[in-house]
């Protein structure tokens, strides 16, 4: 019998890169914005499109399967991770970039069986550029395999990390002395494309040594966090601690060593998880 969640992961693939055209094609200028959380967590059309795109053909072919989606979520549906085969989508993360042009937006598609990571797919579709990784089979771009950097002295390195939409002028201080710290190593670069999928993915290709970043949520790194893995990375909390899919905080390093070393300069802060209960008129 095959690879039962190979299969599922091959539908993915064709999915995303699916979705990832309709992206493409809808990016224009002057596109219609609309707000969530703050002036700048900003949504489109082509998120919702997209996300209903990929719920509709997960439901037609897979319809035992569970689905947790950035815009589902957004639109009120609970964010929880169960035994059950769960599909953990963005289906347009780096929704700025792209309301911007700016050239790179993923397509994320994560899948958790038993709470289990089984397969991430992230579509760099301005790129063309399919990053895919199943649990225990190695990571790969456009099929090429990806093998993270071997590189161990953190003063040598190049970090990815992101801002985020939080203006909270206490959590942007954290940010900050973060980034000031880490900057002053001091370490040969600090960058961030966007999209957490696609900075992970970069970890995973060996051109950024780690990434860290605290207000991302599940379906930004759910499948980056695969790829990172299986190209021999390492996750952690930014806490030093395992990786919690839910808590929206996330070190994704080539190694050990790094991803430590890392963790001593970030001045962590703890968002409201993914999974906390939704209080009635609130957003997250
Ligand atoms: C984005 C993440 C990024 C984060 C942004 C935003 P989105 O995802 O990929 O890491 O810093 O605030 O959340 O919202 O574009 O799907």
């Amino acid at each position: 019998m095959g690879d039962t969640w190979q299969s599922v992961m091959d539908h993915a693939v064709g999915l995303a890169r699916t979705a990832g055209a309709l992206v493409r094609e809808a990016v224009q200028p002057d596109m219609k914005v609309m707000l969530k959380s703050s002036s700048v967590d900003l949504v489109t059309q082509t998120d919702q499109k997209v996300e209903q795109l990929i719920i509709q053909s997960v439901k037609e072919k897979y319809p035992t399967h569970s689905f947790i989606g950035e815009e589902s979520v957004a639109a009120g549906e609970a964010c929880v991770l169960t035994d059950n085969p769960t599909w953990i989508v963005d289906p347009v993360d780096g929704t700025t970039n792209f309301v911007h042009g700016y050239p790179f937006v993923a397509v994320s598609i994560g899948f958790a069986v038993n709470r289990e990571l089984e397969f991430g797919v992230v579509y760099s579709c301005i790129e063309d550029k399919m990053y895919t990784a199943r649990r225990g089979k190695g990571a790969f771009c456009n099929g090429i395999p990806l093998q993270v950097s071997q590189n161990t002295d953190i003063n040598q390195s190049i970090v990815a990390t992101e801002f985020g939409s939080n203006r909270d002028p206490e959590v942007v201080d954290k940010i900050f002395s973060s980034l000031r710290k880490i900057l002053c190593l001091p370490v040969h670069g600090i960058r961030g494309v966007g999209t957490a999928a696609t900075n992970m993915c970069l970890v995973a290709s060996g051109c950024v040594d780690v990434y860290y970043e605290t207000g991302v949520h599940c379906w930004d790194f759910a499948a980056g966090a695969v790829i990172v893995t299986e190209a021999g990375g390492v996750l952690m909390d930014v806490g030093g601690g395992p990786l919690d899919l839910m808590s929206r905080r996330v070190v994704a390093a080539n190694n050990k060593t790094i991803a430590q070393r890392i963790i001593k300069e970030i001045d962590a802060f703890t968002p409201t998880r993914d999974d906390d209960p939704i209080e009635p008129n609130t957003t997250k």
